[in-house]
C-alpha cells in the first residue's frame, strides 16, 4: 500500500500533487485527457486542498477494492 503510494509520490513528500497523478497515468497510457484526469484527481482528493494525502488514497483505494 505504501509502495504504491509512493509511486505517484515521485518527489517523496507524502502528498500526490496532481502534476504526479498526471505523470503516472500518462506511464500506463491511460488515454485520459486532462479534463478528465482532473475530475478523477478531484474524486479522490476529498478535502480539495489539491493533494492527495495517504488518508485519502486509502480511501480511495480501499472503495476501489470493493
Ligand atoms: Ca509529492
Ligand atoms: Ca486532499
Amino acid at each position: 500500500m505504501d509502495d504504491f503510494f509512493s509511486l505517484f509520490d515521485s518527489d517523496g513528500d507524502g502528498l500526490i500533487s496532481f502534476e504526479e497523478f498526471c505523470e503516472l497515468l500518462r506511464h500506463h497510457r491511460a488515454g485520459r485527457t486532462r479534463d478528465v484526469m482532473r475530475a478523477y484527481f478531484a474524486k479522490l482528493d476529498s478535502n480539495g486542498d489539491g493533494l492527495i494525502d495517504l488518508e485519502e488514497f486509502e480511501r480511495w483505494w480501499n472503495a476501489a477494492k470493493d
